[in-house]
């Protein structure tokens, strides 16, 4: 997979040099390039903003930059055609994770999301308040594209012609990572490049591990406990000892169930309950 990042602050996105999504860099993975916005700002002072048509506070980001930088990252051509990748902060690639484990095989995905005609089209994601809310489902589906862009806007926003036009060029997300304001959309494209790179087959060494997920199933995870079996006073549950690995499972579902009842309950009217789980939850018998 490839990433273009475009921001007037290159530092921002920085971050992704370390970690998981820097060793999915090293593996070759994903390849980041970050671009500064300005680096297409024609005047002397790098100008990328003006006031807004009609009024008001703040600056709107200038459609000329925004065009200029969003056709040579498609086309490949102007300061895009050197642009040097993300480098990652440290060599990670012969360090064993703790969760790489022999013998399970990568799942893989189905490609239907990536053939045909306008498919074949760079994802544009615009990080914005005014988006559509991002979910796990668009961070499975997102896993699966060749190449995404993210525009980041400062100010109050990117002129909407910019939205507009690279619609010829683009499949354009813009995309909402939550109902607060954030001065910009960097942090946003940390939040939404991490959650999609931890997806691609390879990245996390146990391919299994995100099949259980918060979200992947509607609800959110039950608790976790490791070694000591007591610390503080505090005993693991005596079934995660039992080795019924049936049990086990009953009660990590029900932990599930339980917790989103309490922390987000909106979230089970998408979840298909069984009668024991309706049970676990205390609702009535509905014949
Ligand atoms: Cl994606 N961008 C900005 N600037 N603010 C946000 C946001 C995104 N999501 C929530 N607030």
């Amino acid at each position: 997979m490839r990433l273009d990042i475009v921001t007037i602050f290159p530092e921002y996105v920085q971050p992704l040099r370390h970690a998981l999504v820097g060793k999915a860099i090293e593996q070759g993975i994903v390849e980041i390039c970050v671009h500064d916005l300005r680096d297409w700002a024609t005047d002397v002072h790098k100008t990328v903003d003006d006031s807004p048509y009609g009024g008001g506070p703040g600056m709107v980001m200038k459609p000329t930059v925004w065009g200029a930088a969003l056709d040579d990252i498609r086309l490949k051509t102007g300061p895009v055609a050197s642009a040097e990748a993300l480098q990652t902060a440290a060599m990670h690639v012969n360090k064993p994770r703790h969760d790489e484990k022999n013998g399970i095989d990568d799942p893989g995905y189905s490609d239907q999301t990536c053939v045909g005609g306008d498919e074949e089209l760079p994802l544009l994601l615009i990080p914005t308040p005014a988006g559509k809310p991002f979910e796990q489902r668009d961070a499975q589906s997102w896993s699966r594209e060749k190449h995404i862009v993210f525009a980041c806007g400062r100010y109050e926003g990117i002129d909407q012609r910019v939205i507009d036009d690279a619609r010829k060029h683009y499949r354009v997300r813009e995309v909402s990572i939550g109902d607060y304001v954030l001065i910009g959309g960097e942090v946003a494209v940390l939040v939404i490049a991490e959650a999609v790179i931890r997806l691609i087959p390879g990245v996390l060494g146990n391919t299994l591990s995100h099949q259980d997920d918060s979200f992947s199933h509607g609800l959110l995870e039950g608790p976790s406990y490791t070694k000591p079996r007591v610390w503080r006073d505090l005993e693991v549950p005596e079934v995660l000892l039992s080795g019924n690995h049936a049990k086990i499972d009953r009660w990590r579902r029900d932990q599930a169930l339980l917790r989103t009842q309490a922390v987000r309950p909106e979230l089970l009217a998408h979840v298909e309950l069984s009668e024991a789980d309706r049970e676990v939850l205390g609702y009535e018998d509905s014949d």
